[in-house]
């Protein structure tokens, strides 16, 4: 099963397990996701804990790590089933790298044994939804002003603050909480049901619908010391999640581009204007022969940053790049998409348009395109311009 539309036979670049994984996933997001997705954006209402639960039977969750009922593939084949969800829905492909990069990724990669026996397999088989807590009301892309507050109290910790915009946070059945402490900012494994913590969910969102996005409060919430990650101290802790999650937005955003392209390519062959297929005008096949050697660049420096990855010498400036430019790219070959389906871009009937609507998320999420930019800039002249 060759990618469609894979101008640049990417493909060719992949392995025959990579292969096996991709088409794997997207079966699964085929037969399990796109026949409802429609309806879960248009209701707004997302089943999040029985697609959980369906994603963790297919072995998607925490697939990139190693051993706690996890599959432990590469860096690529985990990209490449990014890819596979993103092109039904960002908002999936959220719940997938929020579970699985996010927070099963900060107690596997900084969580006691423990921890990790407590909680990696039920997340990995969908049992446990998993959420992770950085951004507040007043911090969002400076999340070292952080005022989640724990204290020590004895042997306990008792946290007071605020999260906001947390991807599966109220339907979550933990979140990795993220607090300054007298030793600077840590992370707490947060059972959702300790006295204390409350979630709501953020409604009339106009972009990521079929996705859950949270407002999480603690009051007075204790928790036991074993609550503690003990392997992050300060926001490299949160910063190491992050880069794997964003790793996998560089790849996943091909997948709602390539969406797009395939929609934009179908309707342009079938719509007639002026008694001619309007893929017939040379307008049309400018825009989608710019939207292909797009995705296909796009594509091709997503399998780049993976092998980097799997070598072992990916940085955080480079994913930043892959972000940055992939984001950018999905967003504008949906947005030309969405001209070339007229009005019909505008329906629910298609998906062009609720894919811009969610790659404006995506844009700012995970780091903004402003602070990957300043990344990027830091890396090149050595010179901060952050603050
Ligand atoms: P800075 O001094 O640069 O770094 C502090 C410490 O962190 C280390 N570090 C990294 N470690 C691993 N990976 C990275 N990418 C890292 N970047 C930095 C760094 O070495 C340092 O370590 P140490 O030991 O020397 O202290 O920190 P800064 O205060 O200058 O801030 C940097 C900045 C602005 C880039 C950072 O704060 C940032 O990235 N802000 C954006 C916040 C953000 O991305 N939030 C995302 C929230 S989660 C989310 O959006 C989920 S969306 C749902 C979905 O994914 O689907
Ligand atoms: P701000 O930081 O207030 O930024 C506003 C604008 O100012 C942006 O354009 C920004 O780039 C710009 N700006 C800020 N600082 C600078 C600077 N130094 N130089 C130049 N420009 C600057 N967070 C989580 O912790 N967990 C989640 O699961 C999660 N899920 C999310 C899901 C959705 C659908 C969305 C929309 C957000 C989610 N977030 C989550 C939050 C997300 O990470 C933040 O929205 C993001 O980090 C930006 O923060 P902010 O919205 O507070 O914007």
């Amino acid at each position: 099963m060759n990618a469609p539309h894979d101008l640049l036979d990417v493909d060719h670049l992949l392995s025959d397990e990579e292969r096996a994984i991709r088409d794997t996933a997207r079966r699964f997001a085929q037969d399990q996701l796109a026949p409802h997705v429609a309806e879960w954006a248009e209701t707004g209402e997302l089943p999040a804990r029985e697609i959980a639960k369906q994603m963790g039977g297919a072995g998607l969750l925490g697939m990139h790590l190693e051993g706690y009922g996890c599959a432990g593939v590469g860096p690529t084949a985990y990209g490449l089933a990014s890819i596979e969800l993103e092109a039904i829905d960002s908002g999936l492909r959220s719940l997938f790298s929020v579970q699985g990069s996010l927070a099963m990724y900060s107690i596997h990669a900084y969580g006691s044994e423990e921890q990790k026996q407590q909680w990696l397999p039920g997340m990995a088989a969908g049992d446990y939804v998993g959420a992770f807590g950085l951004t507040e009301p007043d911090h969002g892309s400076n999340p070292n002003g952080m005022r989640t507050r724990a204290k020590r109290d004895g042997d306990d910790w008792v946290v007071n603050g605020a999260k906001m915009w947390i991807t599966n946070g109220s339907v979550a059945d933990v979140v990795v909480v993220w607090a300054q402490t007298d030793d600077g900012i840590r992370g707490f494994v947060v059972p959702t049901d300790t006295p204390g913590f409350s979630g709501r969910a953020i409604k009339h969102k106009m972009s990521m619908r079929a996705s859950v996005t949270s407002e999480l409060t603690f009051e007075d919430m204790r928790l036991p010391g074993s609550a503690l990650l003990p392997g992050a101290e300060g926001l490299r802790g949160p910063l190491g999640a992050l880069n794997e999650a964003r790793f996998g937005i560089v790849f996943g955003t091909t997948g709602a581009a390539r969406s797009c392209l395939e929609t934009a390519i179908d309707y342009a062959t079938t719509r007639t204007q002026f008694d001619k297929p309007i893929g017939a005008f040379q307008l049309t096949q400018g825009k989608l022969a710019d939207m292909s050697v797009a995705h296909g660049t796009a594509l091709l420096l997503s399998v780049h940053l993976g092998r980097l990855k799997e070598a072992g010498i990916l940085k955080p400036a480079q994913v930043s790049a892959g972000k940055l430019n992939n984001t950018r790219v999905a967003l504008e070959i949906a947005r030309t998409a969405r001209t070339i389906l007229g009005a019909n871009g505008i329906s629910g009937e298609y998906s062009v348009m609720r894919h811009a609507n969610n790659l404006e998320s995506v844009l700012t999420y995970e780091g903004t395109a402003e602070i990957h930019q300043l990344t990027i800039g830091r890396e090149l002249t050595g010179l901060s311009a952050f603050a």
